[in-house]
């Protein structure tokens, strides 16, 4: 991790200063930065390692927000950059969700762009989306592989639910769980699932197995 290269980068977020932030990105991959250091060294740990340093608690979700809108920003914004680095398609299609309430989505468009970046046809649907669409986004892109993104500990329910469903209608598709409430073990046991992934080495690894 290029220590300078973070710093500079958080200042400018910490002045929620979204141009100089995003140009400042860009200009690293322009430079031949990979996307994945990028994502690793700079985006992730900037929302990950988020420490609000406003006496007035209140304003803390503010700043919150607007921080990872800045990171949705250059994540889209990057997403050209990941069609130069791509590698070899697969011709294997996968289908990234968060299901129902779940809101924390930005681990969802990095693991879209991750499987996009080693040659999936990956589809991201959007945070919060009803079982019901889900199910009818399966219908409609015949995805190889569903990939479930979820944060929040207390959607682990719905998304057995949904792994449950997924299970009945399309007993084919193999399941993949990802995101930080399956950290805990109980939540990976109530989970119907064929594969846990959490980064990009997973998904990398993931495909060597699965395309060899
Ligand atoms: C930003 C944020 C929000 C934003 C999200 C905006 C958005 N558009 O995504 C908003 C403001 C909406 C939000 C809301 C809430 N949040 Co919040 N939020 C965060 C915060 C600060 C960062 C999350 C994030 O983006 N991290 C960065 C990404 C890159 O990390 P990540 O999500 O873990 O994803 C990585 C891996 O997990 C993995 N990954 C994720 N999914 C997948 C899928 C696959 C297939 C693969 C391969 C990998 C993978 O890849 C990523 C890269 O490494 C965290 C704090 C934290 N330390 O994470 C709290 C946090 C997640 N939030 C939390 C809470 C409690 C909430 C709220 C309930 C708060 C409230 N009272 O309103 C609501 C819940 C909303 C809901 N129902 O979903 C808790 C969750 C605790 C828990 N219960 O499990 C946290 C941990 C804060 C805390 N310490 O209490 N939040």
């Amino acid at each position: 991790m290029n220590k300078k290269e973070y710093d500079t980068f958080l200042q400018y977020l910490k002045n929620e200063d979204k141009d100089q932030a995003l140009l400042y990105v860009l200009g690293l991959l322009d430079q031949g930065k990979s996307v994945v250091s990028v994502y690793e060294e700079l985006l992730i740990p900037s929302l990950v390692d988020f420490e609000c340093e406003d006496p007035n608690q209140e304003l803390c979700v503010w700043y919150e927000h607007t921080r990872t809108s800045i990171i949705r920003t250059i994540l889209e914004a990057s997403y050209a950059y990941i069609i130069k680095e791509r590698e070899q398609r697969v011709q294997k299609r996968v289908l990234v969700v968060c299901p129902q309430e779940e809101y924390h989505e930005i681990g969802a468009i990095i693991a879209n762009h991750y499987f996009s970046l080693v040659g999936f046809d990956s589809y991201y649907v959007g945070a919060n989306t009803p079982n019901e669409d889900i199910l009818l986004a399966i219908k409609a892109l015949t995805p190889d592989y569903i990939a479930i993104s979820v944060t929040n500990y207390y959607n682990v329910i719905v998304t057995k639910k949904l792994s449950q469903q997924i299970q009945e209608q399309y007993p084919n598709l193999p399941i993949i769980l990802g995101g930080q409430a399956f950290q805990r073990e109980d939540s990976l046991q109530q989970v119907q699932h064929h594969f846990l992934l959490q980064n990009y080495h997973d998904i990398v690894t993931f495909k060597k197995e699965v395309i060899g």
